[in-house]
């Protein structure tokens, strides 16, 4: 993928650390670009999962037909979880916007453990292993990070996004999206309701209780781990204490000089 994907520079990006809000993002962005495209009646998001609208690039290169990218129609919504880092300079010094979501790292394992984890090893194992730092796609503090400072050095190149934030107030969110990634909306359309419209249909309440997140499955993995609960803090359920605290202190030691909190 570093060496072969070429952005376009009307291309969108949207990226993340698993289990961070990419489901949600994907279809809030997908939605945004293509408004004028498709009516909300008859979405694609009502028959096709938002991972099928939004494709992750890495998983094309090795893996699935590489040249599947080159026939997507511009503008182009492409999403990654790879480290900012390890994207290509082809990506980083394109003109197309990243759009980055961060979720709270307690809310995460939990979310991790419940798609990749469950069947594997208690929860109490995955735990340490994240803890550790190991996760698919690296330390998940790591992740954030790397796109948190480049953010605040190329704030036109990268936006960021808290998961707890666009969960409090998801029309601010949408409309911080639209106008970064160059799609704002008109004062027609906030008045007609279209923001709050983008915003019920790529809900969570909405999405999971549709045939196509419910049957069907992206890769290996079942469809209803990408629609779990979506609940802020359901860690409580899941950690003591103990455990919390633990993972607190990390987070405050890894993110101690930056500035960032969740
Ligand atoms: P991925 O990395 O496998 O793509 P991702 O979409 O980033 O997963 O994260 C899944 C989480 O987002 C799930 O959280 P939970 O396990 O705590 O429940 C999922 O429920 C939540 N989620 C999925 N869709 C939405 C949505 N439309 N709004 C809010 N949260 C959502």
């Amino acid at each position: 993928m570093q060496e072969v994907f070429k952005p376009r520079p009307n291309d969108i990006m949207v990226a993340s650390f698993i289990k961070s809000g990419t489901t949600w993002l994907k279809a809030l962005t997908f939605t945004i670009v293509h408004r004028k495209k498709y009516s909300f009646s008859c979405h694609p998001l009502l028959k096709l999962n938002s991972h099928d609208c939004v494709p992750h690039i890495e998983f094309y290169y090795g893996l699935q037909d590489e040249q599947y990218l080159e026939t997507l129609p511009s503008p182009r919504v492409l999403a990654t979880h790879v480290q900012y880092s390890m994207l290509s300079e082809s990506v980083t010094a394109s003109r197309c916007p990243i759009v980055y979501i961060c979720r709270e790292p307690k809310d995460v394992i939990v979310s991790l453990w419940h798609m990749i984890g469950r069947s594997e090893m208690p929860f109490t194992r995955a735990f340490e292993l994240f803890c550790e730092g190991r996760a698919p796609y690296g330390p998940a503090w790591d992740h954030v990070l790397e796109y948190y400072s480049s953010s605040l050095h190329n704030p036109e190149k990268i936006l960021f996004l808290k998961y707890e934030e666009m969960m409090n107030d998801p029309i601010d969110g949408v409309m911080r999206l639209a106008n970064f990634i160059g799609f704002p909306f008109s004062e027609e359309e906030k008045k007609t309701g279209l923001v709050e419209e983008i915003v019920e249909l790529c809900s969570f309440n909405k999405l999971k209780d549709l045939d196509v997140n419910k049957n069907n499955g992206v890769g290996n993995v079942k469809i209803d781990y990408y629609f779990r609960k979506a609940i802020v803090g359901d860690w409580q359920t899941h950690m003591t204490a103990e455990m919390a605290t633990k993972l607190d202190m990390i987070t405050e030691e890894k993110f101690h000089d930056s500035g960032f909190t969740y």
